[in-house]
């Protein structure tokens, strides 16, 4: 079926962090691609992205960072929109669903599928923290995934094995904010009954096939477990606020806002909104990374069939995941490489980077970028073969014919072959990216560059202008046709590189992904600007620096775990510690206690008497160096027996980030007063 236009959408990001390879692999890099053809071919399109700003990654963020969810979701949708922009990533709209619009439509959603009388109103127990005071669901909540056995699954999903669950569902559940177990407790929610919409659902997806098997089959084994009924309502205060009586205090499930925030985003953007949402003529695709799936395979699905009035998703092409050298990539660990660093160390290099990532994307399994593979794409292929093609073209054009296009006068048979060859591509380059295989797509791309190329080094212009002048001017003119058509076909792929190269060969009209079919692109005559190198070589010593950069993190990372081991105790009371009778005293005598590592024997003046006490600090400090040290001392903590001699008190120390213990000293002018520690 051919549609009049097109809605295409890139998951919106939670906004609790930067950008980074992952994301621009998984969706938007693709979405992108498509988008950027579709506009190519003339079609109709909005491009729909924004910041997903509720949920629990919110305000678990919020809390880490010790700010408000508010302050969260300004800071990092700034962020995330530049670096999209940054790197050519042309939504037509990057809204945010912290907005009024957004907030109104999610309401208003909800509020019909209430009046249709869609919803089961339900009193369930919800897991609650008596601790925090609060209900805990979604990422509030820890446990193991009662299918995969997956001890880090969340309260709605388990990232590892994909499945989604309830809360309750979970074995050994804990909760997030204070670690404690929790317990249960009766609260009101309302849930969407996808158990009686299994048939409808059901049907949906077996209409479609055609969907990556990936997709199409984690469907079927979720269809085949059977749909439960799940909530659409939380117990939590941030999000969409509920908009029916007798709901305070909860707001809307984030996944069932979320989406609808593609709906406001376009609200947003055009007047002619509902043409994208609810006319049968238009196509209806959503990029996703697979964790994603179920909520827009079968969620959200079936909230557009229970509203009625929306089209309903044509297909959703999920990419698998992206490692990082050889590991998965972890923002909490740092282990990433963020968009707005790899631009102050890449500058301009924006291209570079979307070929790497589209010649690697984790189409059908999850795959690797190396910052080695990283250098070679760049230094052998884009360097080596498209660039070398188009600097040869442009550099001889300057050189034979002060940058005139020169005439082809009689094509031999090896330029009609190549010159047939070359108009099949836009419709291969076309099939493979209406396909989602985009890396088919570039490889394609590739292999036209390539076919330039190797005419150039068969013919050797530069050897024939010797003896055949007229000759060499066919073989510029052809040469400098494929540069055109790829300057076209480039576009979605390598949008900066697209405008560069065409400002060099002076294309002043817009040329569309048709016009690639043509070998007449540039007229005999027409004068092409100077060339400059379209890619540079990437040197050892850039790659080794990030290669570095990410041992660093690691090592980082391993000291900050060494210093995490022990978590800070829980909350005391000023009347407990006010009972603690805390004075500054110097150490007279030290000596170590046989036959012990660790253990001091310290003879302690405290101002008020002198005492003996055993002391645990052998493995930071040697006898002989602490006499007439200042210490704080506890003293009255009851005796106690230490390898048969009674300690009168306790030496006060305190603990750095590496474990390590020191004095809590005092400042020399008290030194000998002792006192009580205020
Ligand atoms: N924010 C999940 C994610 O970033 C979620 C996507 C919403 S799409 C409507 O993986
Ligand atoms: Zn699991």
């Amino acid at each position: 079926m051919k549609f009049k236009r097109y809605t295409v959408t890139a998951a919106l990001p939670y906004a609790n962090g930067p950008v980074h390879i992952g994301h621009l692999a998984g969706c938007y890099l693709p979405a992108d691609i498509y988008v950027r053809y579709l506009r190519s071919k003339v079609e109709d399109v909005k491009f729909i992205c924004g910041s997903d700003e509720h949920g629990v990654p919110i305000t678990i963020k919020a809390k880490k960072e010790g700010i408000t969810p508010q302050q969260v979701v300004d800071k990092y949708h700034k962020m995330m929109a530049e670096a999209f922009n940054e790197f050519g990533v042309s939504f037509d709209i990057y809204s945010r669903t912290s907005s009024k619009i957004h907030h109104e439509t999610a309401s208003e959603f909800f509020k019909k599928l209430y009046d249709k009388k869609v919803f089961v109103e339900e009193v369930t127990e919800q897991y609650f923290d008596e601790k925090a005071n609060q209900f805990l669901a979604d990422r509030y909540i820890v446990g193991t995934c009662p299918k995969c056995g997956n001890e880090n699954a969340y309260g709605d999903q388990c990232e590892k094995c994909g499945s989604t669950l309830n809360a309750t569902d979970l074995i050994n559940p804990k909760s997030a904010l204070s670690g404690e177990k929790p317990v249960l407790k009766n609260t009101k929610n309302w849930f969407l009954p996808l158990d009686k919409m299994q048939p409808q659902i059901e049907s949906y997806i077996d209409s479609h096939k055609e969907w990556k098997s990936n997709v199409f089959g984690q469907c079927k084994s979720w269809l085949n477990s059977g749909l439960q009924p799940r909530a659409m309502t939380r117990d939590l205060d941030w999000g969409v606020k509920v908009p029916v009586e007798g709901a305070e205090g909860k707001v809307l499930y984030v996944w069932f806002d979320a989406p609808i925030g593609y709906i406001s985003a376009t609200k947003e953007l055009t007047p002619d909104w509902e043409l994208y949402w609810k006319d049968k003529e238009t196509k209806l695709v959503h990029f996703i990374g697979k964790d994603n799936i179920v909520f827009h395979c079968i969620i959200f699905p079936a909230m557009l069939m229970a509203e009625g009035s929306y089209i309903l998703p044509e297909n959703v092409p999920a990419n698998e995941f992206l490692n990082l050298e050889g590991d998965k990539i972890s923002t909490s660990r740092n282990w990433a490489v963020w968009l707005h660093e790899y631009l102050v160390d890449f500058k301009d290099k924006q291209d570079v980077l979307r070929y790497t990532l589209c010649a690697n994307a984790p189409e059908s399994k999850d795959n690797d970028f190396t910052w080695k593979d990283f250098q070679a794409k760049n230094n052998n292929e884009l360097v080596a073969i498209l660039g070398n093609f188009v600097n040869r073209t442009l550099v001889l054009t300057h050189k034979y014919y002060e940058g005139k296009v020169p005439e082809a006068s009689e094509y031999t048979k090896v330029d009609l072959l190549l010159l047939e060859e070359i108009s099949k591509y836009p419709a291969k380059i076309a099939a493979s990216i209406e396909q989602y295989r985009f890396r088919e797509a570039l490889s394609e791309l590739m292999n036209l560059a390539r076919l330039g190329n190797k005419y150039l080094a068969d013919n050797e212009p530069w050897i024939l202008i010797k003896t055949d002048e007229k000759r060499v001017q066919t073989i510029m003119n052809v040469s400098l046709q494929i540069s055109a058509n790829l300057t076209v076909l480039m576009e979605p792929f390598l949008p900066f590189t697209s405008v560069k190269l065409s400002n060099m060969l002076n294309l002043n009209k817009e040329l569309k992904w048709n016009d690639a079919t043509r070998t007449d692109l540039l007229l005999a005559g027409h004068l092409i600007n100077t060339a400059s190198l379209l890619f540079d070589k990437i040197e050892d010593e850039a790659i080794v620096a990030q290669v570095q950069k990410l041992e660093d993190s690691k090592l980082l990372n391993e000291e900050n775990n060494v210093a995490m081991i022990e978590p800070s105790k829980p909350e005391t009371s000023f009347d407990d510690f006010s009972k603690m009778d805390i004075r500054i005293g110097t150490i007279l005598e030290a000596e170590r206690v046989p036959k012990t590592d660790k253990l001091l024997k310290l003879l302690i003046d405290t101002g008020i008497d002198k005492r003996t006490v055993v002391s645990g600090i052998a493995g930071y400090y040697k006898p002989e160096e602490i006499i007439g040290q200042q210490v704080c001392i506890l003293v009255n903590l009851a005796p106690r027996k230490i390898k048969g001699i009674e300690s009168q008190g306790m030496i006060l120390m305190a603990e750095n980030n590496k474990g390590e213990l020191s004095f809590v000293a005092a400042t020399k002018d008290t030194m000998n007063n002792g006192g009580a520690v205020k």
